[in-house]
């Protein structure tokens, strides 16, 4: 019998405040995110996405953690690492924002929050954002602070999470639309609350900022929740990819351009705005596509997972691209990946064939997203 390997644990590989319920509730699986433990499935993979979309769950995502700045030159910096125009931002606001490099390559892809004209939040996908930003005002000599605040998001996701939420934080959540943030009380703490999460069933992320009461809130949505059959869950692998959320270090890296993500419209090069990479794209711009973000579609499910990227070749067998993740779907009725394509194969219906684990298989190239 082929024992899988578990995690050593250790101070580097960071708990959360919420760990120990996350156990107690049985998570099978963890990965690793922003050096901190993320669990990947309680159930299964498929009872855990059923749930979901009917349900609702709450999500320990502390490991999206924030990198914040503050200090008069927070804007300036903060805009310094987006290609996204932030000139227009306000209070309140949540703003999904590509970071790019000296080559316009991507360097995460976080949620920024504007808290106040001279503070912001990144609250960044898995890569090491807090030492680049630590490098980009050291050698502009900024007048800023750069730091990780403790900070353990708290998502409740799924159709019944605004009423969980409203019997949590009262009914003024209801008023929160997507991408803006509220604070509001929970036990005389202020605490930032949005209506955002890394899923398409809806809901909330609660930005915790005391371990202290991180027990406390876990226990009161999930007492709330019981009502509407709540569980713990977590990003789920099957949800996102059917949605067409994107997994920085899985779909994308620094090797790709916002454009070649499919995140164009995030790209705001006609904006007066500064910020590192503009030159890169501008010739990116002007250039045009070589290779973009599509999806592929399987007629059968595959018994296997994406762990490694999966070359894709064209029916002469030259290599045109990678799939990076991928499940099986009982809704689009077949294995559906996310794949880096050439462009002469973008066409929804081009046939390629793909080199899985379990050989090669003939596959269909679909829009992305989905639907
Ligand atoms: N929530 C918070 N922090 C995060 C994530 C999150 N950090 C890591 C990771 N997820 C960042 N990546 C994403 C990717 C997509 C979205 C959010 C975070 C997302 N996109 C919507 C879309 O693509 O339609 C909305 C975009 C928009 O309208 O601006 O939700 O989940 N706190």
């Amino acid at each position: 019998m082929v024992v899988t390997p578990t995690l050593s644990r250790s101070r580097r590989l960071r708990q959360t405040p919420y760990s120990d319920r996350v156990e107690a509730c049985g998570a099978k699986a963890y990965t690793v995110y922003n050096h901190m433990l993320l669990a990947t499935v309680f159930r299964s993979l498929e009872e855990d996405y059923q749930h979901l979309c009917e349900n609702v769950q709450i999500w320990d995502v502390s490991c999206e953690r924030q990198v914040e700045i503050t200090g008069p030159d927070a804007a300036a910096l903060t805009q310094l690492m987006t290609c996204r125009d932030l000139s227009k931002a306000k209070y309140g606001q949540c703003f999904y924002a590509p970071l790019v490099d000296e080559n316009g390559g991507m360097v995460n892809d976080p949620i920024i929050l504007k808290l106040a004209e001279d503070r912001y939040w990144l609250s960044i996908a898995d890569s090491d954002v807090l030492l680049w930003a630590k490098g980009l005002a050291s050698g502009r000599g900024m007048d800023v602070k750069v730091f990780e605040p403790d900070v353990f998001p708290l998502a409740v996701q799924g159709p019944m999470a605004e009423e969980v939420m409203a019997k949590v934080f009262g009914e003024k959540v209801r008023d929160i639309k997507f991408f803006r943030f509220a604070e509001l009380f929970y036990q005389n703490h202020r605490m930032v609350v949005a209506r955002s999460g890394w899923s398409r069933q809806g809901g909330f992320e609660i930005y915790l900022d005391n371990s202290a009461l991180a027990l406390d809130l876990w226990d009161r949505i999930w007492d709330v929740g019981k009502d509407y059959n709540i569980f713990a869950g977590c990003p789920n692998g099957i949800e996102r990819v059917e949605g067409g959320l994107l997994s920085y270090g899985n779909d994308m890296s620094s090797e790709n351009t916002p454009y070649e993500c499919g995140l164009g419209k995030y790209v705001n090069l006609e904006a007066d705005i500064e910020f590192v990479g503009r030159k890169a794209l501008e010739i990116a711009r002007d250039q045009g596509l070589g290779r973009k973000i599509c999806n592929i579609r399987f007629d059968k499910r595959l018994e296997t997972s994406v762990s490694k990227s999966w070359d894709v070749l064209n029916v002469g067998g030259d290599h045109i691209g990678n799939i990076s993740s991928g499940c099986n779907s009982k809704k689009m009725g077949g294995f559906i990946a996310i794949a880096m394509l050439d462009q002469e194969f973008w066409d929804e219906g081009t046939i390629v064939l793909v080199q899985t684990p379990l050989g090669d298989l003939t596959g269909t190239v679909a829009n992305f997203p989905f639907d």
